[in-house]
């Protein structure tokens, strides 16, 4: 009766090919069709259709009035001392009030890297070969000590990693952590559609779905019940950060500051763009709200232009890493459409099944998949706030096997990072011309996860060891 009625919506909604094998399916196959067909929002689905696919539909995002956000520079760039210290201060103190939580997305499908299997279980240290998901949980574990607050961390995965992601923490009993305060969660997922808005399937008994985007994991941290926990827990304040960033400070007390201190209820860092072609979001202003104008959606141009002093004009780059207030993300996933995250479209190949029911590999992109963006939130914010980083200290992303951000790129920054620690301390370390010692040794986040946490361990460690090829320090 209930299963009837399903198909008939569909069919009413013009979606009727979702069912057109359902006849040669078997019980099993059929109940599955249902429950993925159950959890398609219909009349989500029709108004992408008429706002993204229509003919006539504005291309590309709407560039009128944009230009460069302003940012609160580091103070070696000439920011205000006085405003960072009172930022690191406040941000100190909300950790060991135990106000944050640290959230990472990582329900991406890592297809260009070509690795298979969840992004986290990769491995990227220089020596040890730990996994992202070491490197975050131990990052973690050691700022919980810091502060004498374990934090709470929540994980988005996607269908397709979920189990994978869970197994792994298991095995690797939770890295230490107290396993009480990790918490997996799914995000959503969409349809792929034709041109003409008409649901594709993937099988003759399954449709073509695929995960939401990161912006998805506003709506899955309210209807998973994080954000109940989290007020349960006395936490208002995450700390966001994307899976494939081994060297993302996870816990910055001066981020947590600013954000705090401004009153903000979504805040982002920047580095300067190394180049006009890097493949960064921009922050800017439009209509007096900030936006990220992604890098697809930016002109070559525009991304070009130069000041009088041929500095670039849209600089501030967009490393993924904010911190959001608790309610601001209940109210941004409750929101209706038009103060909620817009969806993105993006034509794709979508393998799917003809009139017979036969496989079909699209040589072409024969659809489009819908996905939102977390940093899409940034114009419902109030207060929102930028802060400049440091990129060697916040961000080295693995996202491709070799060339820019590959594994390589990212184990070199981290040898960096771990040398700058260790020379600012006084030692002896053997560098090229580019901060690359010649010898490869790591430092444990259990010793130092960043300047601070670093130089206190170091002062208290006699005798000091000789920087040698294979040196861990824990
Ligand atoms: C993202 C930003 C880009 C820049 C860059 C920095 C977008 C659209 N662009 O580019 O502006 O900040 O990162 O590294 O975000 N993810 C999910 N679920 C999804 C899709 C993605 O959890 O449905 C996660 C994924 O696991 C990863 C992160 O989001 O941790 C980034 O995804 P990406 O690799 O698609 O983003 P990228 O590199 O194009």
């Amino acid at each position: 009766m209930a299963q009837q009625s399903l198909i008939d919506t569909f069919k009413r909604a013009g979606q009727g090919q979702v069912f057109a094998f359902f006849d040669r399916l078997d019980a099993a196959q059929q109940q599955r069709l249902l429950e993925e067909a159950a959890e398609i929002d219909l009349a989500e689905i029709d108004r992408l259709t008429r706002t993204l696919l229509a003919k006539g539909a504005a291309a590309g995002v709407n560039l009128e009035g944009l230009a460069p956000a302003p940012y609160e520079p580091l103070p070696e760039n000439g920011g205000n001392a006085a405003d960072w210290s009172a930022a690191r201060a406040a941000g100190e103190e909300a950790l060991r009030a135990g106000r944050v939580a640290a959230f990472t997305v990582a329900g991406g499908q890592g297809t260009r890297l070509g690795y298979n299997g969840p992004k986290g279980t990769f491995p990227v240290t220089p020596l040890k070969q730990k996994t992202l998901f070491q490197v975050f949980a131990e990052k973690l574990r050691a700022a919980g000590q810091r502060y004498g607050k374990p934090l709470h961390w929540f994980i988005m995965t996607s269908h397709q990693n979920h189990a994978a992601t869970e197994a792994f923490f298991e095995e690797h009993k939770f890295f230490g952590l107290d396993r009480g305060r990790v918490h997996f969660f799914r995000q959503g997922r969409m349809p792929a559609v034709d041109f003409e808005g008409r649901i594709l399937l993937e099988t003759p008994g399954s449709l073509a779905l695929s995960p939401d985007g990161h912006g998805g994991s506003l709506r899955a941290l309210d209807r998973s019940g994080a954000l109940e926990l989290m007020k349960s827990e006395g936490v208002d304040v995450l700390s966001y950060f994307q899976v494939d960033n081994p060297l993302v400070r996870c816990i910055d007390p001066a981020f947590i500051g600013w954000h705090l201190n401004r009153g903000s209820e979504m805040s982002s860092k920047m580095v300067p763009k190394a180049y006009p072609e890097e493949k960064l979001g921009h922050f800017c202003v439009q209509n007096g709200r900030l936006v990220v104008v992604e890098y697809s959606d930016l002109p070559m141009a525009m991304q070009k232009e130069t000041d009088a002093s041929g500095k670039l004009r849209y600089i501030a780059g967009s490393i993924a890493i904010h911190v959001l207030d608790r309610e601001f993300i209940r109210r941004m996933a409750r929101a209706g459409s038009d103060l909620a995250l817009p969806f993105h479209r993006a034509d794709k190949k979508i393998p799917t099944v003809d009139a017979k029911g036969e496989a079909v590999k699209p040589e072409k992109p024969n659809g489009v998949k819908f996905e939102m963006f977390v940093f899409d939130a940034l114009p419902f914010a109030k207060n929102p706030v930028v802060i400049e980083t440091r990129r060697a200290d916040d961000f080295s992303p693995v996202k491709n096997a070799e060339g820019v951000d590959s594994p390589k790129t990212s184990r070199e920054d981290q040898l960096r990072q771990y040398t700058r620690w260790l020379r600012e301390n006084g030692a002896q370390v053997d560098t090229d011309s580019t901060g690359l010692p010649s010898v490869t040794f790591e430092v444990s986040p259990l010793f130092g996860y960043d300047e601070a946490s670093f130089a206190d361990s170091w002062k208290k460690l006699s005798p000091k060891p000789e920087i040698r090829d294979g040196l861990y320090l824990e």
